[in-house]
């Protein structure tokens, strides 16, 4: 969860070559290649990053299993996370987490987690953590916070800087040269709506799902939606986190990149209000969709269509504001009933999760300075 909007997971490169290979499917029509619903994650190729060591506290050790399908993570020690290879922005991950026998502290998950974030004093991620009992701890050096309570049950949290294990153990921000500034800190942001009290149980399986994209986090256990966080996400990895826990196990990982689209920001009416902006379907890569674009004039009415890979916020003189940092546009002359263009969706799985955003403007003479905008259209390309 990183909100430094400049920086963005996606290389200038291949936003390029992305919009390059949508401009040719535009062209060239629909291929054939099937695309897979659902991926099976290999966690053989996850990295373990652990907090300093406390005392008493050691490393976090995480085992992957031959074929790369489940892992353990077998030390009672500090917060400890074991992230993912890719970016999880706009996926939704589901697998199975199974605490083992004994003890009764955390497990759980990070979310938008950044290789290098425990010495990170920038780091700015989620936390989603689940203590199968209250109980109040002092950590010992080289945390010098006092000490704080842990509540029983699930949680999402926003860490950033590098807290000191007081403050994973609490959700706070307890202040003290030189272990810990106002920077660093967790702060809980929600408890589960079912579990959000309730402990875990050793034995069971429990299974997660998340969805997360650049403006949502939505959190399910064993099909049942515990949470639903809203911000400005810019991506990161995924991660499994332990604290003051051994003996859990992950398996059974998938990733998917459902299609949404949402609209987005605010526009700038004509004549006829606000120009509208939608697509007839979801946008599912592969598929031809149809792009409707509204006209507020209520004449026939020249129109550009701006397309890009990012939001915008942007101010113009004419009142209304530019909601796409555009990569190319598109000029008709908009139909006083509006228009319906087709859009060729490239059957390409390296393009699952990417955004597009569009929007339209056109000459209307009843606008306050002679341009109508519509409101922004985000589609995520998705199966
Ligand atoms: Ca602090
Ligand atoms: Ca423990």
């Amino acid at each position: 969860m990183n909100v430094r909007a400049p920086s963005s997971p996606v290389s200038p490169v291949s936003r390029v070559s992305r919009v390059t290979s949508l401009r040719a499917a535009l062209a060239i029509g629909a291929l054939s290649i099937p695309l897979a619903a659902q991926s099976q994650v290999d966690l053989s190729t996850w990295t373990a990053e652990s907090y300093a060591a406390v005392s008493g506290f050691g490393a976090g050790r995480w085992t992957v299993a031959s074929g790369g399908g489940s892992v353990v993570q077998s030390v009672n020690g500090q917060p400890t996370l074991f992230y993912s290879d890719f970016e999880v922005s706009n996926l939704r991950i589901e697998g199975e987490l199974v605490p083992g026998s004994g003890d009764d502290d955390y497990l759980g998950f990070a979310l938008g987690f950044r290789p290098g974030d425990s010495t990170n004093p920038g780091a700015d991620y989620l936390l989603v953590d689940w203590k199968k009992a209250t109980q109040g701890f002092n950590f010992g050096a080289p945390s010098c916070t006092p000490g704080s309570t842990a509540q029983i049950g699930l949680a999402v949290s926003r860490v950033r800087g590098i807290p000191t294990a007081d403050e994973f153990w609490g959700h706070v921000d307890l202040d003290a040269s030189p272990c810990s500034t106002p920077a660093d800190r967790v702060t809980e942001l929600a408890r589960g709506t079912n579990l959000g009290s309730t402990g875990w149980v050793s034995g069971r399986t429990y299974r997660f799902r998340f969805d997360f994209t650049p403006t949502q986090l939505v959190v399910f256990v064993d099909g049942v939606q515990e949470m639903s966080i809203n911000g400005r996400f810019d991506g990161g990895r995924m991660a499994f986190y332990n604290f003051s826990q051994a003996n859990v196990t992950y398996r059974a990982f998938t990733s998917a990149c459902p299609a949404s689209k949402v609209s987005y920001g605010q526009g700038h009416p004509g004549t006829g209000g606000v120009p509208g902006i939608d697509s007839d379907a979801l946008p599912v890569l592969g598929t031809s969709i149809g792009l409707q674009l509204g006209n507020a004039a209520r004449a026939a009415a020249p129109d550009a269509l701006f397309l890009g890979l990012a939001q915008d916020r942007a101010a113009t003189p004419f009142g209304g504001t530019l909601l796409v940092q555009p990569m190319f546009s598109v000029t008709l002359l908009l139909p006083i009933g509006g228009a319906t263009l087709p859009l060729q969706l490239p059957n390409d799985p390296a393009s699952c999760g990417v955004g597009v955003y569009l929007q339209h403007l056109h000459l209307d003479a009843g606008a306050s300075a002679g341009l109508a905008f519509s409101r922004g259209l985000e589609l995520v390309l998705g199966t």
